[in-house]
């Protein structure tokens, strides 16, 4: 029985219409981080955030899978049990593209949390600063993404998975965000054999044994079939 463990960032969902964060005109690029990514920032202009995350549901709601999203179902089907899928991405293109027990570590953008009672339900298309929460009717409602400086979700479950893995791979990240960028070293230690399926070289590049470039929707196919 072996463990596959496969990490996925933004650039798996590049071909699908979403935006990435670092590439040239990426969302980093047009809103600093710490204004929309931050609890600092939901704190100091919660309109802001609302917005952006607002605009950011819009665009994945038409979005569709593309090919790399179903050559990692695929793989899933063919290896019943033993491919588990960590995504730092909030869009829900894994599950649109087949695949099964998506780890969302950075939470989900169709989910939305009360950040007085920790409910947590699905999200309207377009959430209104001050929206009360259903369950407390505190107007705390925030999107329900991991943001920096904040724990992203089911990390013992992800280590425990890269501490078994025969093979991880990392698909469209650029390595650049904490803990997601240290799970090649976990696995590796583990004795996993490790690729970096992307565009171009990522920053923790040297830490694959294998290395394939390209865009997702071409590599990934031929890399799984
Ligand atoms: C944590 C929100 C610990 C949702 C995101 C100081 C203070 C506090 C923390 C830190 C600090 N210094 C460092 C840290 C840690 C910090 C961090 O790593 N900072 C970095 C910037 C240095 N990390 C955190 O804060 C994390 N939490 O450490 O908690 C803790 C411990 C105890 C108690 C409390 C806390 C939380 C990190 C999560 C932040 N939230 N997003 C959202 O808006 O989406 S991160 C953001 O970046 C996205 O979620 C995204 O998933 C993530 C990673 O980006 P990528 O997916 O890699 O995307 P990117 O654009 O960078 O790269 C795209 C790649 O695709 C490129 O390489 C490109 O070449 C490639 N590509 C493009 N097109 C294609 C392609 N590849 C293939 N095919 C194509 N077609």
């Amino acid at each position: 029985m072996d463990k596959i463990v496969i990490l996925t960032g933004a650039g798996i969902s590049a071909e699908s219409g979403l935006g990435t964060f670092r590439d040239k005109d990426g969302l980093w690029t047009r809103y600093p981080i710490e204004d929309v990514a931050t609890p600092e920032g939901f704190a100091r202009n919660p309109a802001l955030v609302q917005d952006f995350y607002n605009q950011r549901r819009a665009q994945a709601a038409t979005a569709q899978p593309n090919a790399a999203h179903r050559a990692l179902a695929r793989l899933q089907a063919e290896h019943p049990g033993e491919v588990v899928i960590v995504t730092q991405n909030v869009d829900a293109l894994h599950e649109a593209g087949g695949a099964k027990g998506v780890i969302h570590m950075h939470g989900e953008l169709a989910r939305a949390l009360c950040n007085a009672c920790a409910h947590r339900w699905d999200a309207p298309e377009v959430m209104a600063p001050g929206t009360p929460c259903p369950a407390c009717a505190a107007p705390t409602v925030r999107p329900d993404v991991v943001w920096f400086g904040e724990m992203p979700y089911r990390m013992d479950e992800v280590f425990a998975h890269l501490g078994q893995a025969d093979l991880f791979a990392a698909i469209g990240t650029s390595g650049n965000v904490y803990p997601a960028a240290g799970f090649v070293q976990e696995a590796a230690m583990a004795g996993a054999h490790t690729v970096e399926l992307n565009l171009e070289p990522s920053s923790t590049v040297s830490d694959f044994a294998e290395t394939r470039f390209g865009p997702a929707s071409s590599i990934m196919p031929d890399w799984v079939d």
